[in-house]
């Protein structure tokens, strides 16, 4: 009787595992780390997913004068960097590029969404 009981529960153990938990890759953010070089916005990855949230991660040692107040007008973001807070999570509409520019629209890049 004790090995029926022990093959039951690593048959329910296996079952258990293999149940999807929900969709976390789908939901899971693309980080992508942006820097600035020039007058320019320059992004870690060379374009992102649709289907998926996208993370910018901005590096505030890395963003001369007013490049630290980033805007991305499409999906109306506007955030002053800091090291504690240096994210913008947006949720791509659909693909084409995405604009980033700080609020004088003197540093500007662009984030290619496919
Ligand atoms: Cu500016």
């Amino acid at each position: 009787m004790k090995w029926l009981v022990l093959v039951l529960v690593l048959f329910l153990a296996a079952c258990s595992q293999s149940t999807p938990t929900g969709n976390v890759v789908a939901d899971e953010a693309q980080v992508v780390h942006v820097s600035v070089q020039g007058a320019n916005y320059v992004f870690s990855e060379d374009s992102v997913d649709s289907s998926r949230p996208v993370k910018l991660v901005f590096d505030a040692a890395k963003l001369p004068g007013c490049s630290r107040v980033v805007t991305v007008p499409q999906y109306g973001a506007k955030k002053m960097i800091t090291p504690e807070d240096n994210e913008i999570t947006f949720e791509p509409l659909g693909s084409g590029p995405v604009r980033v520019a700080c609020s004088m629209n003197m540093y500007t890049g662009e984030l290619m969404v496919r």
